[in-house]
């Protein structure tokens, strides 16, 4: 009886074993900013991506796929949280000294990898605030809590953007390279300290500006919030592809024997573009195109990681996207002169910022070598807030019925195996819109319809507006007057998903 009672356990400890040494990595990388129409593998003619061509080569190319926001805050509250930002008032583009936006009590999707024994790391940007709110940041010490306490084992980050202070990397719960002798501190109300700013110095700026962006200097470039001390650990904009590309691949080596969870944010193609000299040049599109190449370098580095790792056939990577695409966004940088006829935004209207489907519709591919098929294109529709359910089901996870309501188990359409995906899903620009099937549906809003700062269509009106994105994708012809029941159905429709 013992014996047998051995044999068992054994059996049950090598399957789980097994199982256990199975469980597929995942590294999700997290373009910013980057539109539709950036990559060459999605049409970009300009611009040449072969490393993310390579990625789309291996996997599945999704043509309808979305972020939940046309910003980057509120996308990611979405990635990890499996919760539209949009039930919240407080998701909006968050400054440098946020507190931490996500509840450390609710499930995450790093907690989900966790719990299935996964280890998990956040690099990168980060912009999800930092820190409990009421109380000010403890920018010397401890900054807790942040992503170790939404369920990342280890996190070297960004706090915000790459234009806000403070401009410095944060490992775990502290600043990098930070001493005691020169303390930093953070202002979003007022200026502190005596270090020249782009409104009082313009002369010192080594990137002209287009509009804000007026505050604290550093490394030749201003930037919103102030900010003084703490100079030994200021990044250098030029590097920060570098610092952050060689932890995620020091991360993958190190942790290749076990199952592991990555998350890696790059600040490319956001503002400022000051990409590494080797760059420089080399797309003939400016700052902005050479930012892109810098990040196809990024996903190069990661690839090759897993490759030396021997992991590739165990490895799923997904890339995206975290908003649509914006040439001038405060920075004089030559996107708009140098972009020689590029559509960062491919055949879609608006951008960044828009309620239009380039505000949210981004590039998404989805590889894994000898389990998704190789070089397929899925019109299916995706959204990123469904890694949650979709992760938590693959692995046996149980996600309680009060959290990630709005992720989705959508695995078959990530993998490619089922073409049509979510039903419908929302969009959200300030106002919000309703994807379902063909159509679109817009609610009317008062805010403004274009922003001639960035150029870039939002998409707002006071009248309701109803697309067939299949036949008029590019969103020029509003049906709403034509199909008023059409347009009632997918009101109601939205209603019910807000009210859930
Ligand atoms: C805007 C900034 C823009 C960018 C954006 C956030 C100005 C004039 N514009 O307010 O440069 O930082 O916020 O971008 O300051 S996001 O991708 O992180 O959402
Ligand atoms: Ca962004």
């Amino acid at each position: 009886m013992r014996k047998l009672g051995f044999i068992l356990l054994s059996f049950v400890g090598l399957s789980l074993g097994l199982k256990a040494q199975h469980k597929p990595n995942v590294i999700f990388i997290y373009a910013d900013d980057l539109g539709y129409g950036d990559l060459s593998c999605y049409g970009a003619t300009k611009i040449s991506t072969p490393n993310i061509d390579a990625l789309a080569k291996q996997g599945v190319r999704f043509t309808n796929a979305h972020t939940t926001s046309a910003t980057c805050t509120p996308s990611r509250f979405a990635v990890l949280t499996g919760r539209y930002p949009w039930r919240r008032d407080d998701t909006g583009i968050a400054p440098g000294d946020s507190p931490l936006l996500i509840d450390t009590t609710n499930t995450t999707l790093p907690k989900i990898f966790r719990q299935a024994g996964y280890r998990t790391a956040a690099i990168g940007k980060w912009h999800l605030g930092l820190g409990n709110k009421g109380t000010k940041q403890e920018w010397n010490g401890n900054i807790t809590p942040g992503p170790r306490e939404v369920g990342f084992d280890y996190s070297y980050i960004m706090a915000a953007t790459l234009d806000r202070v403070p401009t410095v990397f944060i490992e775990n719960h502290h600043i990098v390279h930070l001493t005691q002798s020169d303390p930093i501190d953070v202002n979003y109300q007022y200026k502190i300290g005596d270090e020249p700013t782009g409104k009082e110095n313009p002369e010192l700026l080594r990137m002209g500006l287009s509009n804000g962006h007026s505050a604290t200097i550093v490394n030749g470039i201003s930037r919103i919030g102030w900010m003084k001390g703490g100079h030994s650990a200021r990044w250098t904009d030029q590097n920060i592809a570098d610092t952050i590309t060689n932890r995620a691949t020091d991360f993958i080596q190190k942790n290749k024997t076990q199952p592991f969870f990555l998350y890696f944010a790059s600040g490319d193609p956001h503002v400022p573009r000051d990409p590494h000299p080797r760059f420089v040049g080399k797309s003939g599109m400016g700052p902005r195109g050479d930012a892109i190449l810098q990040l196809d370098w990024s996903v190069g580095e990661i690839m090759k990681a897993i490759d030396d790792a021997g992991i590739a056939n165990n490895t799923i990577i997904i890339f995206s996207s975290d908003n649509g695409p914006v040439l001038d966004d405060g920075y004089a940088d030559g996107a708009v002169a140098m972009a020689h006829g590029h559509k960062p935004a491919g055949i879609f209207s608006g951008g960044k910022y828009s309620i239009y489907e380039a505000g949210t519709r981004v590039p998404f591919i989805v590889s894994w070598p000898g389990k998704v098929a190789q070089g397929k294109t899925s019109n299916a529709l995706l959204s990123q807030i469904d890694m949650a359910a979709s992760f938590a089901n693959y692995l046996n996870i149980n996600i309680a019925p009060n959290q990630c309501i709005d992720s989705q188990n959508q695995m078959k359409a990530y993998l490619g195996k089922n073409k049509k995906g979510r039903k419908e899903l929302v969009e959200d620009a300030g106002t919000l819109a309703i994807v379902k099937g063909d159509w679109k549906y817009i609610v009317p809003s008062g805010g403004p319809s274009y922003d001639t700062y960035v150029d870039i269509a939002l998409g707002n009106s006071v009248k309701p507006q109803l697309y067939n994105l299949k036949k008029d994708p590019s969103e020029k012809n509003n049906l709403a007057e034509k199909y008023p029941s059409k347009m009632e159905a997918l009101a109601a429709d939205l209603e019910k998903i807000k009210s859930r």
